[in-house]
């Protein structure tokens, strides 16, 4: 499209909507129109890309997850369509910036961390690899909380997202579908012998589906995610007459993760999960029977993806519709069932293995709950002759009263797949092992990728101009083709380049760090980056020990030869985990202490940048010079941020765990530096039950001193959080081995110190990093899952080719 279009319809779309010039707009309501030009761009190949599957007929993916965080729109979408640069000259023509007018758009934050961010990166990928797959979720009326540090305090204040309304979405009343909670549910056996459920009581709530389109990349296609609101159905009016008992029903979609400490918030949260799934089932099976094929061969046109245990109900859902509205026999219900899903976990942690009780069940959901009772004993009797008891007795799905979701997932999947290999190994070894004794040839792996366009060509620009300088434009549709940089590992000119980059965007992120937070940082310091879920097991807390440590030489000795460093964190901690916000609490009083103690002499800053999210992430990232990926080994699944991280040219300090494996397998011992526990060390501290925190602790005086700070009074404003990290390292014996991996993290942030001061080295580390990120794209990622998954290729019809993900 040419500038001059582009500027009529912004100017028709102003008018339209505001009856103003282009002159008189704000950043809002540029925002507004431009973002509608841009839906009208793409809203004939949304409506063709629908008609051409139902035609084509072709299979397609339904990814189920309860969190989505796709961040803002705007600036990806006009990428996508091929329209960014000229959006970008024309705002610059009018003196505006389009920066400006995008950071008006809302962060769309409907998840809480990597499995949201994923299913998102995974949308951008099936769209622009033009495979048939859509998301389907809960349209939350209040995202993620809104981070706010009140005295170091992390405060949580509601993320109204919807406020000023949601441009991208179109609501679709005409799909709506009801979804049927509590009553009574009796078996009745009919003429022909068969049970039949009949419901006496319960309720009828209404989903009602609001669409957004997931723009590909330059190629057309259009698929969609949809997300679920509840609503009164029409004919139940007269029964919500009253404020509260409308608002009751509201609460369901209101927000993400209600706080389940209570039952009233637990049951909230079974509702959730019973709505987005039995709403989304319901909408698949319609679109199924349009195409006139019986439902026994629903699996070649269909695949369901069970993305964590949250959408595990799809199972006993599915077989609820193939039973009782489709009269469907058991086993062929069941046949079906099974081929068209597939499951993917996201954690080894024992809190994510969702557990309910019976009794929750039966009063929410009785008929699924009769459903899973059904699968449970048949699955007992078909194996009872294979395996032997105490196997079945453990993978069964209703256990002590309790149903055990992940084995829902599994037990009703064809494919079970971790996110990176070393947490599929451990998924088969040790946390599903038992699992793998039965479906061997159900486990896989998948390891995670990331959305290479948002996180290179979106969020980082200056490095992307680097690189169609020095090696041409195919990297963005190749992501593989970053790897022709490694002819330019020696070159200077190359190298200088890419520092300059990288100094521009430190420049960007001094300066939002010093209007957000007051702190000057130098942007020649190295910009060292945590940037995570707040949790123990990701270990923030060692990066502060070794924080206290580089804090306590330069006291000693304030001419130490360290080059200065600004650390960099970014985490929320969930409102109800207590020892995560002791730690935010602690790393923002031990930031003061630094910021302001003038012995430092600005060699150390520590900035916790509050709120982070996707939006925070696209500005942090592009100006990281080190990636912490510093978890205790075999805890973190795979991690996104260290792919992200280290395409952005930042040089990894990493434990041997998840994705970091891959990681250093692609570019080498050289170019990262690995400490700490392996997996193997760590399990065999379990097995011998012979780790001792305190004789770590007692042998080494600099560790001695660093954890002596938390309660001695060196940090003010702690007492009570110092004390909680205290006792968590010493009287509960460190549940995660900081004291023992503490000496070897030093000593790799020794050498990183070290490598740092010799730039060129340095830049040809960063420059391999950024070479060899190509492989971590989501887009071959998506296209493994679409091959040994969900067996869906690119839409036939399709105008252009679709984007090319050969490994
Ligand atoms: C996260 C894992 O912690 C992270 O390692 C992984 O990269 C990400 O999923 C995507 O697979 N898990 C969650 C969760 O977010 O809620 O379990």
């Amino acid at each position: 499209m040419e500038k001059a279009t582009l500027q009529e319809l912004l100017e028709s779309r102003l008018k339209d909507i505001f009856s103003i010039e282009i002159a008189e707009a704000s950043p809002q309501e540029l925002f507004l129109a431009l973002a509608n030009v841009v839906k009208s761009c793409y809203a004939n190949d949304w409506s063709q890309t629908r008609k051409n599957l139902l035609v084509e007929q072709q299979k397609q993916a339904y990814y189920f997850s309860i969190e989505f965080l796709p961040g803002k729109l705007l600036k990806s979408n006009l990428l996508n369509l091929g329209l960014l640069d000229t959006a970008e000259e024309l705002f610059e023509e009018l003196s505006f910036s389009l920066d400006e007018v995008a950071e008006v758009e809302k962060d769309m934050a409907l998840g809480n961390g990597g499995l949201g961010r994923l299913a998102s990166c995974f949308m951008d990928s099936l769209a622009s690899l033009g495979l048939p797959g859509n998301g389907n979720g809960i349209r939350y009326n209040y995202g993620l909380f809104k981070q706010k540090f009140v005295d170091g305090h992390q405060v949580e204040l509601p993320d109204d997202w919807l406020r000023a309304g949601n441009v991208w979405e179109v609501r679709k009343e005409s799909k709506a579908v009801d979804i049927q909670y509590g009553g009574e549910v009796y078996l009745i056996e009919d003429e022909n012998g068969r049970l039949r459920p009949e419901r006496h009581g319960g309720y009828v709530w209404r989903a009602v589906p609001y669409d957004t389109g997931m723009v590909g990349y330059q190629n057309d296609m259009i698929n969609t995610l949809r997300l679920w609101s509840v609503e009164v159905p029409a004919a139940e009016e007269a029964n919500y007459a009253t404020i509260e008992s409308r608002r009751s029903l509201e609460d369901l979609t209101a927000v993400l993760y209600p706080d389940d400490s209570n039952e009233r918030g637990k049951k909230t949260r079974l509702m959730q999960e019973y709505f987005f799934v039995s709403a989304g089932i319901q909408s698949i099976v319609r679109y199924y029977l349009k195409l006139n094929h019986p439902l026994t061969m629903m699996s070649e046109k269909i695949a369901i993806h069970i993305n964590d245990t949250h959408p595990a109900l799809c199972v006993s859902e599915l077989m609820r519709l193939l039973l009782d509205d489709h009269d469907l026999p058991w086993e062929q219900a069941w046949a079906i069932t099974v081929k068209v899903m597939s499951y993917t976990n996201h954690t080894i942690m024992a809190e994510a293995l969702e557990k309910w009780p019976i009794d929750l069940f039966k009063e929410v959901i009785p008929r699924n709950y009769q459903i899973i009772e059904e699968i449970d004993r048949r699955y007992l009797e078909e194996y009872a002759e294979v395996h032997e008891a105490a196997l079945l007795n453990r993978t069964r799905i209703i256990i002590n009263g309790q149903v055990h979701m992940a084995h829902l997932a599994i037990i009703g999947s064809h494919s079970v797949n971790g996110v990176a290999k070393l947490h599929s190994d451990l998924l088969k070894s040790v946390v599903l092992h038992d699992f793998y004794l039965i479906f061997p040839e159900r486990f896989n792996n998948k390891t995670n990728g990331i959305a290479q366009r948002r996180w290179m060509q979106l969020a980082n620009q200056p490095l992307s101009k680097v690189l169609d300088t020095t090696i041409g434009k195919s990297w963005r549709h190749n992501p593989q083709d970053l790897q022709l940089l490694k002819n330019y590992q020696e070159d200077p000119t190359v190298l200088q380049r890419l520092a300059d980059a990288k100094l521009t965007n430190k420049q960007a992120l001094a300066e939002y760090i010093q209007q957000t937070t007051g702190i000057e940082v130098d942007p020649t310091a190295i910009f060292d980056v945590q940037i995570k879920r707040l949790h123990a097991y990701k270990r923030q807390l060692l990066n502060v020990m070794h924080i206290l440590k580089l804090y306590f030489d330069l006291k000693d000795e304030p001419q130490a030869p360290i080059h200065p460093r600004v650390f960099i964190f970014g985490a929320k901690a969930a409102p109800s985990y207590h020892y995560a916000k002791a730690i935010i609490k602690v790393i923002n009083e031990v930031a003061n202490l630094i910021n302001h103690d003038p012995t430092i002499n600005d060699k150390l800053k520590v900035v916790f940048l509050e709120n982070y999210n996707v939006t925070l992430a696209e500005r942090i990232i592009p100006a990281a010079d080190v990636s912490e990926q510093i978890s205790l080994a075999s805890k973190e699944a795979s991690g996104t941020s260290n792919m992200k991280l280290m395409l952005n040219g930042a040089v990894t300090i990493a434990t041997l765990d998840g994705a970091n494996i891959e990681i250093r397998d692609a570019i080498g011992d050289e170019n990262i530096a690995i400490f700490g526990l392996t997996e193997e060390e760590v399990y065999a501290y379990y097995a011998q039950q012979n780790y001792s925190a305190y004789a770590f602790y007692e042998e080494d005086p600099v560790l001695q001193r660093v954890v002596n700070a938390f309660i001695d009074g060196t940090i003010p404003n702690i007492e009570r959080e110092g004390r909680e990290v205290f006792d968590s390292l010493l009287k509960y014996n460190d549940e995660y081995f900081l004291l023992k991996d503490f000496k070897s993290y030093c000593d790799a942030q020794y050498r990183v110190d070290l490598a740092y001061k010799d730039q060129q080295r340095w830049q040809a580390i960063s420059l391999m990093n950024i070479a060899n990120a190509g492989k971590f794209s989501a887009d071959y990622t998506v296209q493994n899952y679409a091959d040994d998954i969900w067996q869906i290729e690119p839409l036939y019809a399709h105008v252009k080719e679709p984007n090319s993900a050969s490994l």
